[in-house]
């Protein structure tokens, strides 16, 4: 069971933005556009090589028959061109996924060599359609490149291939008593390669910093095929530039990243979790400072989710899950870990916070979790809400920086937006299916100050799209945000870096990527 801390809900609640009603009924789903012809402005580049047979003869020659996929082959090609929110598709007819980093400094060398362009490619959950090709890049699976290295259990560093899946690599320290100082919802599918290579941030951030601290080396293999072996286990090496921070979050434009040495946290032998309902932003803000002073070095996670986010997972987990708090029926919800090395420590803390919160009225009912299946429970309702905003046909999704202060008036903003070009219904409760927005929806971590706007669409549009950039990244740039806070810039940001990125720092990024890649075959068409 559930323990509800507070049964005592008020009533006569207005609610500051425009609430969602989603489709209940079964998912639409379109078949995926080809990104060319959605991006028309978008050219082939004349410098890339059409790939031949004699290129096919040469991968076929380094290469096993499990290590080349084409079109003719069962496994299914479009698994590899089309995004995870079937928003960008390409058309390569070939995708290569080495057992080594030898044959990948090969495929590299030869691809250099010959002008074919490369799209480095690990989980495909990328959400900028940056792990796609546009065209018909040549796509470099990590897949086959999988395996955990070492582990030192004194020091936590830990050892892999690009190509181990996040969720192995939290099992197997697990059994060693630690844990990957990275955690997100789609850990199943999501490699360690792709992590950095985006610098995913997650749902522990607050606590266990960015992959720009915990990575502690990494192997690539630069674009002539050059094979940098820097797998340090250093805390300290000020020896010169700290070159590997380059890889972290380059989003595959300047290497391929085929190992990476990471110094892991130990497991907390305790950890609770607790969902809370609050009726305004600047009681979740309010909240924050008083779990930071409070909860100190045992917070691990402060996320929110608004009132639009649940309705729309909801609707997704279809009853699987009863709503923790009855009814979703406040506009903001939060959910906050706490974690240490004592129970009844951590749990005690926990409780003497959410009293006092209670009576300085910051919160209006809320739930601690009783047992580890209840702990999941609710942190479903939070991990899930990224493939819920998708569930409805499409969703128009914008990962952004912003002050705390500013966090959620994007989201407003973007519903009146909407409202006034016509594209979604003002009234909540007018299901008109001639909207093509179903509405915007808000949610991310209040402790890094990301905010995850999602849009729900019936179907991707060329209106709703133009009534959104630059739109959105206008504001962000208004309140000196970041256009991207963790997901990187990919296809869908090519043309907004400006707004978070001075001329310089855009020229000295350019500069940099012609030093190592001056024949662009890397991740071509994307953000650089
Ligand atoms: P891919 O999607 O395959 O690739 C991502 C980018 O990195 C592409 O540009 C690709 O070319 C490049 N790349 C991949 N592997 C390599 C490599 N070995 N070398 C060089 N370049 C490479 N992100 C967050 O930051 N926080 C979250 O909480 C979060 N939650 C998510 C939840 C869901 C349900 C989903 C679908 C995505 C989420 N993401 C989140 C997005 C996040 O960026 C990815 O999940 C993850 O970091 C990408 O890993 P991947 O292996 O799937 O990489
Ligand atoms: C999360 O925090 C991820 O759940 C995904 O970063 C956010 O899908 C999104 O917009
Ligand atoms: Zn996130």
């Amino acid at each position: 069971m559930l323990k509800t801390i507070n049964q005592s809900i008020r009533t006569g609640i207005s609610f500051s933005s425009k609430g969602i009603v989603a489709r209940t009924h079964a998912t639409r789903f379109y078949s995926v556009k080809l990104t060319s012809s959605k991006y028309p402005a978008l050219k082939r580049s004349e410098v890339f090589k059409q790939l031949n047979s004699d290129d096919l003869r040469y991968f076929e020659s380094i290469l096993t028959k499990a290590e080349i996929l084409r079109p003719s082959d069962s496994e299914n090609l479009s698994l590899y061109n089309e995004d995870w929110m079937r928003k960008y598709k390409g058309q390569s007819k070939l995708v290569l996924k080495p057992k080594s980093v030898e044959k990948i400094s090969l495929i590299l060398k030869y691809c250099n060599q010959e002008k074919l362009a490369v799209v480095p490619q690990g989980g495909n959950t990328d959400l900028v359609g940056g792990s796609v090709p546009v065209f018909d890049e040549i796509i470099l699976s990590l897949n086959n490149l999988n395996k955990i290295r070492e582990f030192d259990p004194l020091t936590g560093i830990f050892k892999c291939d690009a190509g181990v899946i996040l969720e192995n690599a939290n099992t197997f320290l697990n059994k060693h008593d630690y844990m990957f100082p990275l955690d997100l919802g789609a850990k199943g599918s999501c490699q360690i390669g792709g992590c950095v290579s985006t610098n995913a941030g997650g749902l522990r951030l607050l606590r266990y910093g960015s992959l720009h601290g915990s990575v502690l080396g990494l192997e690539v293999v630069l674009p002539n095929g050059e094979i940098v072996s820097s797998m340090h286990s250093l805390r300290k090496d000020n020896t010169g530039y700290d070159l590997k921070q380059l890889f972290i979050g380059a989003e595959g434009t300047i290497g391929v990243v085929t190992g990476a040495s990471i110094l892991t946290a130990p497991n907390p032998k305790a950890v609770n979790v607790s969902f809370l309902a609050l009726e305004d932003f600047d009681k979740i803000l309010k909240l924050y400072g008083k779990a930071k002073s409070e909860l100190c070095e045992n917070l691990s996670a402060f996320e929110f989710m608004d009132k639009e986010s649940m309705t729309l997972t909801d609707i997704h987990l279809k009853g699987e899950l009863a709503f923790p708090l009855g009814e979703n029926e406040h506009p903001f919800y939060i959910l906050i870990e706490v974690s240490g090395s004592n129970k009844s420590h951590n749990d005690a803390k926990l409780e003497s916070f959410l009293e006092g919160a209670m009576e300085e009225d910051l919160i209006i009912d809320g739930t601690i979790a009783q047992d580890e299946t209840e702990l999941q429970n609710l942190w479903k309702w939070r991990e899930t809400v990224p493939e819920s905003c998708l569930s409805q046909g499409g969703v128009y999704k914008y990962d952004v920086s912003l002050p705390l202060k500013d966090l959620y008036s994007l989201v407003d903003a973007t519903n009146a937006r909407l409202i006034s070009k016509g594209l979604m219904s003002e009234n909540p409760n007018d299901k008109d299916p001639n909207k093509p927005a179903i509405g915007a929806t808000g949610y991310g971590h209040i402790g890094d100050g990301n905010l995850h706007l999602n849009i729900a669409v019936n179907e991707y549009t060329k209106e709703i799209e133009e009534a959104l950039e630059p739109f959105v990244y206008e504001f962000v740039q208004s309140k000196k945000g970041s256009i991207s806070a963790e997901h990187g810039l990919g296809l869908q940001k090519k043309n907004y870096v400006k707004y978070s990125r001075s001329p310089i720092e855009i020229q000295m990024m350019k500069d940099l990527k012609h030093h190592y890649d001056p024949n662009g075959i890397m991740n071509p068409y994307k953000y650089i």
